[in-house]
């Protein structure tokens, strides 16, 4: 049984590439960080008993920011796949916390590259890098040999990555796959991304939860593909017979603006009545415009995307109706709650004044 550890197991992508490895028979080590609430949101539903034998999901304490807690890690699984998916993901974030974002995206690679250098058993690895990499884009649309020019400490972080991922596999032999991935969304998105913002805000509204949605730039332009489409890719890279690195991307780009008009259409609301401009979200650099050519993957890897933007949205909308639904209901019951502990509460009062008499 092949084995692979993922990192960021926790997080969107985490959660979609155990299912698929799951399904291909793997056992799936997970590497997640201790958190004072729960974090596993996103793989309950896939988790086993840990004491379990026959149980493939395994979670371990770790973070990229513990070398030495990694190289311990590999060299008792001695994995056949390992995934550094795990990262300081939010480009705006990342300017409010640049140090902090290089530390665990930049550094954690190399961390976990030095750490795979030494495992003696033959070991694969996918880099998470991204479409962020092309910043202010030299070229349209951006393939494998655009150049870099990013934006934002994410990006310049993501730039380090790439690049020590590509010489280890130069320097040492290593099998380093880079994974060129295009912005990819789904119901696990999380909340503050912009696609999961507009579709959770819109269906709230919808349901009288909400009054406003407040954003940033809407002109920006993005290539928005479906995570679950992506995470095969991931898997495709590794099965190669040389490790090479691709783009991956629907070849189709669209703005904020088409997001808002796509999701509010589905809900028959006008967003022009709810949306409004807040410049907390603008950003200090801009990534204006993306858009993937991912022929190399096409090709090679035989890979396409099988979800496309309107589809993609509408998946989005379902879900984040449904969980507004199910909030909707949560506070009516605890109204209702409120009030049967409010006369509980009068009822003993009196009883227990009537008891003192
Ligand atoms: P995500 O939902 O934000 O998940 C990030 C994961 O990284 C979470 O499991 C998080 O753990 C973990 N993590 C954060 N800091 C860590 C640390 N110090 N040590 C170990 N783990 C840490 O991201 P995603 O959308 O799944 O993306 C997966 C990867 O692909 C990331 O590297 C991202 O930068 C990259 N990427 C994403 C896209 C995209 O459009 N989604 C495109 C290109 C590249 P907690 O749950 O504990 O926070
Ligand atoms: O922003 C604009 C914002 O945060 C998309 C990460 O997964 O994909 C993601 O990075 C665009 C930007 O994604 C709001 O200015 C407007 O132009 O959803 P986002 P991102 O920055 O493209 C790449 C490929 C990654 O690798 C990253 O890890 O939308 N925008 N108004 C807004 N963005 C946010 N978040 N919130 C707003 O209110």
């Amino acid at each position: 049984m092949k084995k692979a550890i993922i990192t960021g197991i926790t997080g969107q992508d985490g959660a979609y590439l155990s299912e698929f490895l799951l399904k291909k028979g793997y056992a799936v080590f997970g590497l997640i960080r201790r958190s004072s609430s729960f974090n596993t949101g996103r793989i309950n539903h896939i988790y086993t008993d840990p004491h379990d034998p026959n149980g493939r999901l395994k979670l371990i304490f770790g973070d990229l920011t513990d070398g030495s807690n990694l190289a311990k890690v590999f060299h008792e699984i001695k994995p056949d796949e390992v995934y550094n998916l795990g990262a300081q993901s939010h480009v705006r974030v990342s300017f409010d916390q640049p140090v902090y974002t290089a530390d665990v995206d930049a550094l954690g690679t190399l961390r976990i590259l030095e750490a795979l250098r030494s495992v003696k058993t033959p070991v694969r690895f996918y880099q998470a890098s991204s479409s962020e990499m092309f910043g202010k884009v030299l070229q349209t649309p951006q393939t494998e040999k655009t150049p870099f020019y990013p934006r934002s400490p994410y990006g310049c972080a993501k730039v380090y990555a790439f690049w020590q991922t590509v010489n280890y596999r130069e320097s040492y032999g290593m099998f380093n796959c880079n994974g060129i991935l295009f912005n990819h969304e789904s119901p696990r998105r999380g909340e503050t991304f912009v696609t999961r913002k507009i579709t959770r805000g819109a269906t709230r509204i919808k349901l009288g939860l909400q009054q406003k949605l407040f954003l940033g730039n809407l002109d920006a332009r993005r290539d928005w593909g479906f995570a679950g489409d992506f995470v095969e890719a991931m898997w495709l890279m590794m099965q190669q017979d040389v490790a090479d690195d691709y783009v991956i991307a629907t070849g189709e780009s669209h703005s904020v603006r088409d997001l808002l008009d796509e999701t509010f259409e589905i809900l028959d609301l006008d967003w022009k009545k709810y949306v409004e401009i807040d410049p907390r979200y603008y950003r200090p650099a801009e990534v204006d415009t993306l858009l993937g050519d991912s022929t190399k993957a096409r090709k090679v890897l035989n890979w396409q995307p099988k979800v496309n933007f309107k589809e993609l949205v509408r998946m989005m909308v379902e879900s984040d109706l449904r969980l507004a639904q199910r909030d909707k209901t949560k506070l009516r019951h605890q109204e209702s709650d409120e009030e049967d502990v409010k006369m509980i509460m009068a009822q003993t009062a009196a009883g227990s004044l009537g008891h003192k008499k």
